[in-house]
């Protein structure tokens, strides 16, 4: 593993960031396993790239991790010089292919070099839930909480929004958890680690109530838990986080929202 140290981009130019494998296919299910070309993680440390190292650490595969630690700015250099037209983290290189988005990354990754890993059967009742989490963590969950996040920081707002907000796609969270043990259904899966940062980020940042959502507050308990999480918090985020934003004063105004109109 190669970590690079050195000097911090502006937290707010990361709002919007915060902070063994488990076969769950039958035997014999699962299509064979490419070889696997040298993997290069891009990281910014408490940042989404961390899901990319977990994912190996579960997986049990070899991977390169590019950071300088303690520094936004010296870990941002790498990526902008990779990846100008979008230096996010994670940017990932496979071979000498450069991709982003956490979810396309983890999905190339398991089904290329780990098939039928971390993802429940695809005949089962469990397969189409996983993959709703996989989407929905940045389709529906990062996005709203975020949008709520720099709302609030631009004004906050006096009542509820009508449309779905951050305590709503929190709670969805939350129902499923009462009556699932993961977001996987009934295994932990890929899932798990796309929704564990935008939750995080939800409840750190007070976005929500974390005391509203016991379940997700277990549920976090038992990933962080996790030997493959304990070691890639140990190899990402070494002496804890980095440019931390500010969390919101106060949740959202109570009452009842407003009936819904058109955007
Ligand atoms: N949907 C993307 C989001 C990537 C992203 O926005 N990453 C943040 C760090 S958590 C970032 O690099 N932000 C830099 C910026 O917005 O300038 C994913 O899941 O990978």
């Amino acid at each position: 593993m190669k970590i690079l140290f050195g000097a911090a981009l502006a937290a707010a130019m990361l709002a919007g960031c915060a902070t063994g494998s488990s076969g769950m296919q039958p035997a014999g299910s699962a299509p064979a396993a490419m070889a696997m070309p040298e993997i290069t993680i891009y990281h910014l440390e408490g940042r989404r790239s961390e899901r990319i190292v977990w994912l190996m650490e579960e997986l049990g595969l070899p991977y390169t991790l590019k950071f300088r630690q303690g520094d936004l700015a010296g870990s941002m250099a790498p990526i902008r010089a990779i990846n100008p037209d979008m230096p996010v983290a994670p940017t990932v290189t496979i071979g000498d292919q450069v991709l982003v988005e956490s979810g396309a990354i983890i999905e190339t990754i398991i089904n290329r070099y780990a098939p039928g890993k971390l993802t429940p059967p695809l005949g089962s009742p469990d397969y189409p839930e996983h993959l709703k989490w996989m989407h929905y963590a940045e389709g529906s969950l990062a996005s709203r909480v975020i949008a709520d996040y720099r709302v609030w920081q631009i004004k906050p707002p006096t009542s509820r929004s009508p449309l779905v907000d951050s305590e709503q796609v929190v709670q969805y969270a939350e129902n499923y958890l009462s009556k699932h043990p993961w977001f996987g259904g009934s295994e932990f899966s890929a899932a798990d680690i796309m929704m564990a940062f935008p939750l995080n980020f939800a409840t750190a940042l007070n976005i929500v109530d974390k005391n509203q959502f016991p379940r997700i507050a277990e549920w976090r308990t038992r990933i962080e838990a996790r030997p493959a999480f304990k070691a890639a918090r140990a190899k990402a985020l070494p002496n804890g986080m980095v440019g931390n934003l500010p969390a919101l004063p106060a949740h959202a105004p109570p009452g009842p929202r407003q009936p819904p109109q058109a955007q």
